[in-house]
């Protein structure tokens, strides 16, 4: 359908208009608020959510000031910038926040969820019993499970990280949104931002109705859930804006009791210093030793908070008390099924085994892998096998996520976490990697091997002990011979 514009008076002098008539196919006038306009372009442009706020969002972004001020921020020191404290420092004429959503939730199931199937979770993953049609590219059953003497370990990348990189796939839209915006006035004027401008997008976002703050920081939209990036485009035009969305988490307080580090310190207040995002994706140096174990099996990002909250859930059925009746029918987390959000496959080429340098194993322990040598082969993002992520070289890393959020760890940073991971994993047949990485030229890597290593030793001891105690144990009770 072709559509024009025609505007009215404006509604102050220099600033833009506020009415605009567009035409419909069969040439009738449709008298449309700009704001409905704007909103109409940006579903049009492909967003799943949109709303307007005013500039004024005081109130959080100071709040947003004192969090950085008390050290929440960790090392993430752009969050310090000045900029953040006002949007007019970034455009003077600022006069509305355009915000928007994209749902980027793949069709397939939680981090809990595997964890919760396979009794394992976040020590050690194994690939979940999920059929092939929604699982391409892993690897074979027989690479995983049937024929190993273990099941082999898997690690979590953030289901945000599984696909393309989502800057690039919002910034393509906002600006398509922007020539839009700038189609209607020709003074208007915008600045486009997703992440990593100097904008506190979630308090505009608040502002906007598109979502309430969870308890767990993040936006929630009470219809598809919280697994949506934000982006935003601030503007001089004079845009009607929406309301908040109240706020529905109840007396509900899943994430908080879900987040392994405590990092949601209370309800809607992260210490980021804590959160496993943080220490996987944006903390270049060492993860400090008390929350390594915490980390679990997530290798890049961290999605337990969203995982359990009951907004994000698919079932309908009444589960949480804290959520009333009216309001379960609504809540579920809508998917996508977007190419450019599904996993990544990523290219595996053969490699050398993991055993092959030194076998740690004790007399009787269970043997290695069973296929030692990876053959070339593609393997998924969603939960893959630590043995392949841990077979890519510098290069394959460069390559394979050059346009993945993953590159941001960087590739020492990909190591360390692995390390951190293998660590907590519990199997000890990833140690010889683990004593090649205790000579990596990187510090920060040697430092984390050398951990693993500890910890995996240490693990072993432990289960000895524990299983001579019980072998007493059973001795004793024949002892008594009763
Ligand atoms: C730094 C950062 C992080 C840090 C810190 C997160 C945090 N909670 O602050 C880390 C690395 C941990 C992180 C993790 C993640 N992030 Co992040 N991150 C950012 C970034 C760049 C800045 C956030 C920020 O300013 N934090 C400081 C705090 C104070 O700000 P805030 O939580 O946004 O602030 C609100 C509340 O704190 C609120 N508030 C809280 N308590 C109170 C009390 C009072 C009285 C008041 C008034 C206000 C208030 O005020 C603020 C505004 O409303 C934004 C992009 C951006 N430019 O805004 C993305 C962003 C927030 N991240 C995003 C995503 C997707 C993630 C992850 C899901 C990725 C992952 N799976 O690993 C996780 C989610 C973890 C979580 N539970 O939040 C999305 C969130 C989308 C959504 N639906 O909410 C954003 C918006 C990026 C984007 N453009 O899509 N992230
Ligand atoms: S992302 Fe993970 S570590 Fe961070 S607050 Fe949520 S549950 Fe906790
Ligand atoms: S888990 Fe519960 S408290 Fe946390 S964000 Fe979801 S609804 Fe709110």
């Amino acid at each position: 359908m072709a559509l024009e514009f025609a505007f009215f008076t404006p509604r102050r002098e220099g600033q833009p208009a506020v009415h605009s008539k567009e035409f419909n196919s069969r040439g009738m006038i449709l008298e449309m608020n700009l704001s409905a306009i704007v909103k109409k372009r940006a579903l049009e442009a492909g967003f799943d959510l949109v709303g307007i706020a005013p500039a004024s969002a005081w109130c959080d972004l100071e709040f947003s000031r004192r969090w950085v001020e008390a050290g929440y921020g960790g090392e993430m020191s752009y969050l310090a910038n000045p900029k953040r404290e006002d949007p007019r420092r970034i455009l003077p004429s600022v006069q509305s926040i355009i915000c928007v959503g994209l749902i980027y939730n793949a069709r397939l199931p939680y981090s809990t969820e595997i964890k919760e199937a396979t009794g394992r979770g976040q020590p050690a993953n194994r690939a979940p019993q999920t059929p092939e049609s929604i699982r391409p590219g892993t690897l074979k059953d027989s690479d995983c499970e049937s024929k190993s003497p273990k099941p082999e370990p898997c690690g979590w990348i953030s289901r945000y990280a599984w696909g393309k990189d989502y800057h690039r796939i919002m910034r393509t839209r906002l600006e398509q949104l922007r020539k839009d915006l700038e189609a209607l006035h020709q003074d208007t004027e915008t600045r486009v931002y997703v992440d990593t401008g100097p904008v506190v997008e979630r308090a505009f976002a608040r502002y906007s109705g598109i979502g309430w703050m969870g308890k767990n920081t993040c936006l929630i939209n009470e219809r598809r859930g919280s697994w949506f990036f934000l982006g935003v485009i601030l503007t001089n035009l004079i845009l009607t804006p929406d309301l908040p969305a109240p706020d529905r988490c109840g007396s509900c307080t899943r994430c908080l009791e879900a987040c392994p580090t405590g990092a949601l310190m209370k309800p809607y207040v992260m210490d980021a210093s804590r959160c496993i995002a943080y220490f996987t994706i944006e903390l270049k140096g060492s993860i400090p030793e008390e929350f390594r174990p915490a980390i679990g099996s997530n290798v890049f990002g961290c999605d337990i908070c969203q995982d359990v909250c009951p907004w994000n859930s698919p079932l309908k059925s009444a589960q949480d008390a804290a959520i009333s009746p009216r309001q379960e029918a609504r809540r579920s987390a809508v998917t996508t099924d977007q190419p450019e959000f599904q996993p990544l496959e990523i290219e595996i080429s053969a490699c050398k085994s993991i055993n092959d340098e030194t076998d740690v194993r004790e007399p009787g322990e269970s043997p290695g892998f069973d296929n030692p040598h990876l053959e070339p082969t593609r393997v998924s993002l969603f939960n893959p096998p630590l043995r392949a992520l841990s077979s890519m070289s510098e290069e394959d890393f460069r390559k394979t996520f050059a346009h993945s959020p993953v590159k941001r760890a960087k590739y020492r940073g990909w190591l360390r976490n692995l390390c951190v991971v293998m660590g907590n994993s519990g199997d000890r047949r990833f140690m010889p990697w683990l004593e090649r990485m205790a000579h990596h030229p990187e510090a920060v890597v040697r430092e984390h091997a050398q951990w693993a290593l500890e910890r995996l030793a240490k693990q072993k001891i432990a289960r000895s002990a524990a299983s001579g105690n019980r072998m007493v144990g059973n001795l004793n009770v024949r002892e008594d011979g009763s």
